[in-house]
């Protein structure tokens, strides 16, 4: 930090806040996480100096030896990660790597399916506001009222109905596991593209702790910044019949030069994801989720599906007369950081949302484990409850200082003890 201390004091101590925000408050964000320094490192290097527009040994810019080689090697990384044919390192996002794919496997106009926003869906996924509605026409399927699982057989019939090119399945608020071979087995039936979304259970599909989409799904997209805690980025995978599609969807369809430093970051936190560690890591990640989904319950708190298969938790607020925004806030103003969110079949808008969605990622990477899970649930249901009571945020307040101290955040207080 100190060259950016001198040359711009102002942008240093925004950015050192926010380091600070991160450090001594809870993050509870089920979509975000706390990368490694080694990530941080490649992400702050020289690699973004390079422009890189191509592929690897088919570039239309010279001096591109080194960032070829970083390429090559998330590719490769990214295959043998997830046992995939083929692997795109390029989209800059998620919502950049759905739109390259839908591209390589429609025309504008075609008709798509994915899981309402509601029900746990993504706005890429075809929600009005969002490309992919103004492009295709995106019919949707959701969870079963009852049991808040994904009604397969309304997908099944809904697929049958409207003949989709391409059925997305993955979700951004859905604590469950996704049945992918039977999501196959669907889009088999009426001839579609079968595209997973795997955004958020990257990590847990790497570690083998969530059934891999990949034996199942055509195409496969990610995140790099979720479960698999690496930089904010995305990548693509796919079977080697569809890898000229989908590349020249990425570029020079929807993208021009890469981000050869982020590209290289990937590299890295694939090879983190190969490591025995990160196994245990994903496995303490749903561990961790089962206990706060249980300790809310036991607090009186209605968990949407009644629990989690995975690395979140989404908690029906507003059956406590909260809206989800009402709680987000609430936590924010004791350092719990974590996000306002739609329910299945939620009157209030997104924007307000009756869920308040939870995730275990940022925590366990912290190092925590069942008895932090334990104590902070109770904390979020004391300050929930008492909203307006001062001694109560006051005291919520110190021991969430307390956790984090006790449990520093990965990437940055190891970063500042080297002095990097
Ligand atoms: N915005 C992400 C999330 O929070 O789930 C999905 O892209």
């Amino acid at each position: 930090m100190g060259a950016l201390e001198q040359t711009d004091p102002e942008v240093a101590a925004i950015i050192h806040n926010e380091e600070e925000r991160q450090r001594l408050g809870l993050e509870m964000m089920a979509s975000e996480n706390y990368t490694s320094v080694a990530v941080l490192e490649a992400v702050g290097s020289v690699l973004t100096n390079k422009y890189a527009e191509g592929y690897p040994g088919k570039r239309y810019y010279g001096g591109c030896q080194y960032v070829d080689e970083v390429e090559e090697l998330a590719r490769t990384r990214a295959r043998e990660l997830f046992g995939a044919e083929h692997a795109n390192v390029q989209p800059h996002s998620g919502a950049e790597a759905n739109m390259a794919t839908y591209f390589a496997l429609m025309k504008v106009g075609d008709t798509a399916m994915g899981m309402n926003l509601s029900a746990g869906g993504h706005l890429t996924h075809g929600r009005e506001v969002n490309f992919s509605a103004w492009l295709y026409n995106f019919v949707h399927y959701g969870v079963d009222r009852e049991s808040e699982l994904i009604d397969y057989d309304q997908m099944r019939e809904l697929a049958k109905k409207e003949r989709p090119k391409v059925i997305v399945v993955g979700a951004t608020a859905y604590p469950r596991i996704i049945d992918f071979e039977l999501s196959r087995q669907i889009a088999d039936e009426v001839g579609a593209y079968l595209v997973a979304d795997m955004a958020h259970i990257a990590g847990l599909v790497a570690a083998g702790v969530h059934p891999s989409p990949l034996p199942h799904a055509d195409v496969v997209t990610s995140t790099t910044h979720k479960t698999l805690r690496g930089p904010r980025s995305a990548f693509i995978l796919c079977r080697e019949e569809l890898a000229q599609q989908i590349d020249k969807a990425v570029f020079p369809g929807t993208q021009g030069g890469p981000h050869m430093h982020v590209i290289a970051a990937k590299a890295v936190c694939f090879g983190e994801a190969m490591k025995p560690e990160f196994l245990e890591y994903q496995k303490r990640i749903v561990e961790n989720a089962g206990v706060l989904a249980d300790e809310l319950q036991a607090q009186g708190w209605r968990i949407v599906s009644g629990g989690t298969d995975n690395h979140l938790v989404l908690v029906d607020v507003g059956a406590r007369g909260l809206s989800g925004s009402r709680a987000e806030k609430a936590l924010g103003a004791v350092g719990i950081y974590a996000n306002k969110n739609t329910i299945p079949f939620d009157e209030r808008p997104p924007y307000v949302g009756s869920g308040l969605r939870l995730g275990s990622p940022g925590l366990t990477a912290r190092g925590m484990g069942r008895e932090q899970m334990r104590t902070i649930a109770r904390i979020i249901s004391r300050v929930l409850e008492n909203r307006e009571d001062e001694k109560v945020q006051v005291e919520a307040r110190r021991k969430v200082r307390e956790l984090a101290e006790a449990y520093p955040a990965p990437g940055i207080t190891d970063r500042m003890a080297v002095g990097a």
